[in-house]
């Protein structure tokens, strides 16, 4: 399973230039076209770990970037998004909502002015819509399931009708799903609709390099309107990142310095969309290879197997675990083994972030 995530916006905002910088990407800004790409998650810990153990290959891990080619203005309207692309959003787990903060005379806004806090309401408004128009949809097809519904079935149409009228009341008053708290049991009868108001969204307001100065500031002002539950925002220099992410490590870093960006924008927006998605890493070692992965907090060894292969999980015996502080710690496997820090844990483990993992399996 890999994670995808969405980027929308309003035109012109910027999303093509912030997924060729996330992807390192050569997507044409001129045209609106989709784009889809990979990012391999920038991980230092991983780099560490390379350096002490010497494997032959080291792996980082993956998350895969959607940009709509079109204004999020066209969502509901056939011919501004194509299906394969709308069905890609939907599949998303997370999004990123760009909103322009750059100016340009030559690239005129959408809107007619600059306005963040009006492009982000904007953008929401929209996916608001498109949720209510599913639910709508659902409610009418409830309606007549129940006319003819038998007792056994009736009971969870109503449920769920319930579930559903609530929801939309929620839209109506602009709240999205994802910060309704939803037990459990609710969460998961929605879950395959796929709203797009459910999920994490990382808004991402894409300054001119003029503008980097005040970023932070302004970064502070927006944060407290902005984040709460599932949902973050960030302040990004679309161009710049884009044009450093063409560039070698060392010559980017140097850049960056002189801009004094301190930590690369775009590391954070993987890591804060990593957090709202609730996401950990751990590090696998086997035959000559280091690899990253994600996996959600909580997730037992056991699936953890199982995301790096069917087999390991099918076969699973037992993992060979020491966290990341200690193997910093030991240097090399044989210190760690000699130390007694590498602990042998069963099915049930649940894995911690850093955890660095040797799977014990049999096929
Ligand atoms: N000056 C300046 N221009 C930018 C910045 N970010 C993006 N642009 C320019 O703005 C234009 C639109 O950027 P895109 O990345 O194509 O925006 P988009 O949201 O993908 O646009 P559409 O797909 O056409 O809706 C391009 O010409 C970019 O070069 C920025 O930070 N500063
Ligand atoms: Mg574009």
């Amino acid at each position: 399973m890999s994670i995808d995530i969405g980027i929308i916006g309003l035109a012109k905002c910027g999303k093509t230039t912030i997924f060729n910088a996330l992807t390192k990407g050569k997507a044409d800004t001129r045209s609106s076209a989709p784009h889809i790409g990979i990012a391999k998650v920038p991980e230092p810990r991983l780099k560490v770990l390379a350096d002490m153990l010497h494997p032959q290959r080291v792996v980082p891990a993956e998350m895969s970037y959607i940009d709509i080619g079109a204004s999020v203005k066209d969502l509901g309207e056939d011919r501004g998004i194509g299906s394969q692309i709308l069905n890609q959003l939907s599949n998303a787990d997370a999004l990123i909502n760009v909103a322009r903060a750059f100016t340009d005379e030559s690239i005129p806004h959408m809107e007619g002015s600059l306005d963040i806090e009006r492009d982000i309401t904007t953008a929401n408004l929209e996916l608001a819509l498109y949720d209510t128009g599913i639910i709508g949809r659902r409610l009418e097809r409830i309606e007549i399931s129940l006319k003819g519904a038998k007792a056994t079935e009736r009971q969870g149409l109503l449920r769920e009708q319930e579930l559903l009228t609530k929801l939309k009341a929620n839209l109506e008053k602009e709240v999205p799903i994802r910060q309704l708290r939803l037990p459990t049991d609710e969460a998961r009868t929605i879950a395959n609709f796929q709203f797009l108001t459910a999920k994490p969204q990382l808004i991402v307001v894409n300054i001119g390099e003029e503008q980097i100065p005040q970023a932070a500031s302004l970064e502070a002002e927006l944060n407290s309107r902005y984040a709460g539950t599932k949902s973050g925002i960030i302040t990004l220099c679309g161009k710049l990142e884009m044009e450093l992410a063409e560039l070698d490590n060392e010559a980017a870093a140097g850049f960056r310095a002189e801009f004094g960006i301190a930590e690369p924008g775009l590391n954070r927006v993987i890591k804060l969309s990593y957090e709202l998605l609730g996401l950990i890493s751990f590090f696998s070692i086997a035959s000559d290879e280091v690899k990253a992965w994600f996996i959600p907090k909580d997730t037992t060894a056991l699936k953890a197997a199982g995301k790096i292969h069917s087999d390991m999980e099918r076969g699973f015996i037992r993992a060979e675990i020491i966290s990341y502080h200690d193997m910093v710690k030991c240097g090399t496997l044989a210190e760690a083994h000699k130390k007694g820090l590498l602990r042998l844990e069963g099915k049930s483990y649940l894995v911690q972030d850093g955890d660095v993992i040797t799977f014990l399996f049999n096929v």
